[in-house]
């Protein structure tokens, strides 16, 4: 079964996808500290009290791995819509008052290991200062509880619009500069270039994307009628979404508007299909007009094959866990 969608609008913990490129640090919360220098005039050090003591606010945020950087045009949808609690960065950086040279946020996390033969790497990612400040939340809570270890106890960036690859788990320093590290997981890997351009850019905003849920890819139906849905997603507003069963035209589906923040957007169809195997397709559209391409992108049109069975026939039961 899918690891990942659930027919909840929030994605349970323990069904969210989980990756890692070093080790997973077992950190002690009372021991462990966030730092924020480099370019500022207030050097903070804070504990997680400090941090749980400041104001905090909880978003709704869909979250999305790039995939593979050496693979950037294979589709993965691996893609939770998770409730994160935490600090906005601003309140930190507010303290710390950047200088005005600063022109970058570096974040570290407290992993540390072996990647493509280079050892003693750390998980370092940064971001344009602006665009950080304007996004980033420090979250302590995934859907009301702690962090998991896995998902980066007892602090990680949460960075709504963009992959997950910028949301740096075990989050331990953040360092204000005048420039982009150089460093595997920022200038090395991680870049990519966009259709009708020929640069490679950081992975950071996120593209229009679709995913089927529900039927599944394979699945037996009875039929006649099949209830089709899924969860769309894009940096702005998805405004349409069209599903296409086999090679009949695309129909508008019905869609949940976005709300005030950058969540998964569900959206369904009610379709009767005759006996047989069927191709059902699901195509997004977005506020900025970006609409998911066909095959051989990362984000193509999403596509599944299911079989309707003969009037009258049970299909085989499925086992559903
Ligand atoms: N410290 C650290 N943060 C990290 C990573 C990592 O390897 N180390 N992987 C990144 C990638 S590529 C993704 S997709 C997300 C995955 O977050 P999750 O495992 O909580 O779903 O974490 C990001 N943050
Ligand atoms: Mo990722």
């Amino acid at each position: 079964m899918d690891p990942v969608l659930t027919d909840t609008f929030v994605t349970p913990v323990d069904r969210v996808f989980f990756r890692k490129h070093l080790s997973v640090p077992e950190i002690d919360a009372k021991s462990w500290t966030l730092s924020v220098e480099g370019l500022v005039d207030q050097p903070l050090r804070l504990s997680l009290s400090d941090i749980e003591a400041l104001p905090a606010q909880r978003r709704t945020v869909v979250h999305e791995c790039f995939g593979n950087p050496f693979s950037p045009d294979v589709p993965t949808r691996a893609v939770a819509n998770l409730e994160w609690t935490g600090v906005p960065l601003a309140t930190l950086l507010d303290r710390a008052a950047p200088q005005a040279s600063a022109r970058h946020i570096w974040f570290e996390g407290a992993d540390r290991g072996s990647f493509l033969g280079e050892d003693g790497l750390t998980f370092l990612k940064d971001l344009p200062l602006e665009a950080a400040r304007e996004h980033t939340l420090l979250a302590y809570l995934l859907n009301g509880q702690p962090l998991p270890t896995r998902h980066g106890f007892p602090l990680r960036a949460v960075v709504p619009g963009m992959f997950g690859t910028n949301s740096v788990k075990w989050l331990s320093r953040i360092v204000l500069a005048d420039h982009r590290p150089e460093h595997m997981f920022t200038t090395r890997l991680y870049n990519r270039v966009l259709p009708g351009s020929t640069t490679p850019i950081p992975v950071r905003e996120i593209d229009v994307n679709s995913k089927l849920l529900s039927p599944r890819d394979g699945e037996q139906l009875p039929g006649p009628r099949v209830e089709i849905s899924g969860r769309a997603w894009s940096l702005t507003e998805v405004t349409g979404v069209e599903v296409a069963v086999d090679d009949g035209p695309w129909e508008p589906a019905a869609l949940h508007p976005r709300g005030s923040d950058l969540a998964w957007q569900p959206f369904s169809l009610t379709r009767t299909l005759a006996p047989g195997t069927h191709r059902i397709r699901s195509r997004a559209t977005d506020r900025e007009g970006r609409m998911q391409p066909g095959p051989g992108a990362r984000n193509s049109v999403h596509e599944i094959t299911v079989e309707v069975a003969a009037q009258g026939r049970r299909p085989p039961a499925v086992l559903l866990q």
